[in-house]
């Protein structure tokens, strides 16, 4: 039985668009999937490589998905870029995509401008994660419902379960699970929020490069994951430690709470989403510090600040620096150096809230 995949309002570009890039790509030419580190990064690039099969795929976090990146692929001989679950934050970036024989972008978060051209499929649309519209989009072209239950695995790890809620409650009845959602959440009980819990805490185990392990260990029946429990456990218990460590270290603000800490694993934004689940009429913002960059998160469940607004006009006035996302998620960066200044500016900024 096929579960009916709803279509997505597009904001930007068309399953048209899509197809159209699809039709020009040829087998011998050289294609590289660019991403984003989550799993609805993973599980986007999954499923698009379902049509493309390529081993030239890239894991990466804004501060990586730069013009230095682009420029490497370009004399690595590459022609053709799919970049899912990314947003493009500026001209320049934009610039050096045309550069490239053809581009595809799915993605699903605020953008500047339509930048569709003879060379970008640039598709968009808003409040689903991007491995439901590459799902969308790619089974027009095969049968890929094996992958059904990582993007419902997807959609609840990024908080984009509403749009495609008759979708996901299929899905979830499919493999004998309840959809049910209680206060905006999604009840944590059943298996798809294990699963997708587990997949993500393996993500966060993993370093950079072994990304494309977690990514291999991914399989096609439901729930396979090969050994990646045992390191998500280890996460798991980390975790734990670092929330007890919030609530001794956490700093009041007059609208939230502000944390800087160093962790172990990347669970900045991981933790972030659990604390403003927790404190839901809070904004919450956690930082720490990288090699290059301070790097943060900004969550606000009730949606009575605009995280997206608000890290925008934060990172807005220095170099090497960025922010942005959705109303009720975003991160963002500044340079390491500018880490001072910036909690300064912060400290401003909150007050006024
Ligand atoms: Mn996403």
């Amino acid at each position: 039985m096929n579960i009916l995949v709803e279509k997505p309002d597009f904001r930007a570009g068309s399953i048209g668009k899509f197809l159209e890039f699809f039709s020009k790509i040829k087998k011998e030419d050289s294609l590289a999937l660019i991403s984003h580190i989550d799993l609805d990064g993973i599980v986007s690039t999954k499923i698009t490589n379902e049509i493309f099969h390529t081993d030239l795929i890239k894991f990466v976090d804004y501060p990586v998905f730069n013009l230095n990146l682009l420029e490497d692929l370009k004399l690595q001989g590459v022609k053709n870029l799919v970049i899912t679950d990314l947003y493009v934050k500026d001209e320049e970036l934009i610039n050096k995509l045309n550069e490239f024989e053809n581009v595809l972008i799915i993605d699903h978060h605020q953008f500047i401008r339509d930048f569709n051209s003879s060379k970008i499929s640039f598709i968009n649309a808003q409040d689903y994660c991007a491995a439901y519209l590459c799902f969308y989009l790619i089974s027009s072209i095969k049968e890929i419902e094996h992958y059904d239950w990582l993007v419902a695995c997807a959609s609840i790890s990024d908080f984009l379960f509403i749009k495609n809620e008759i979708w996901l409650k299929e899905i979830f009845e499919k493999y004998g699970d309840k959809f049910s959602i209680k206060e905006g959440l999604i009840d944590q009980n059943g298996k798809f929020w294990e699963l997708q819990w587990y997949l993500s805490l393996a993500i966060i185990y993993s370093k950079e490069s072994n990304l494309k392990d977690v990514y291999y260990s991914i399989g096609k029946d439901f729930g396979n994951m090969g050994d990646l429990t045992k390191s998500a456990k280890v996460v798991e218990d980390y975790i734990e430690e670092s929330l007890i460590k919030f609530e001794e270290e956490k700093i009041n603000l007059r609208n939230g709470f502000f944390w800087e800490f160093i962790p172990e694993f990347k669970v900045g934004s991981f933790i972030s989403n659990m604390i403003s689940t927790k404190y839901t009429d809070k904004t919450i913002l956690i930082a720490r510090p990288s090699d290059k960059h301070y790097i943060f998160s900004a969550r606000r469940q009730d949606g009575k600040e605009n995280m997206d607004l608000l890290l925008k006009s934060l990172t807005k006035n220095f170099k090497d620096a960025d922010g942005g996302g959705h109303i009720k998620a975003a991160g963002g960066h500044v340079s390491i150096k500018d880490k001072e200044e910036f909690k300064k500016l912060l400290g401003i900024e909150i007050d006024k809230l």
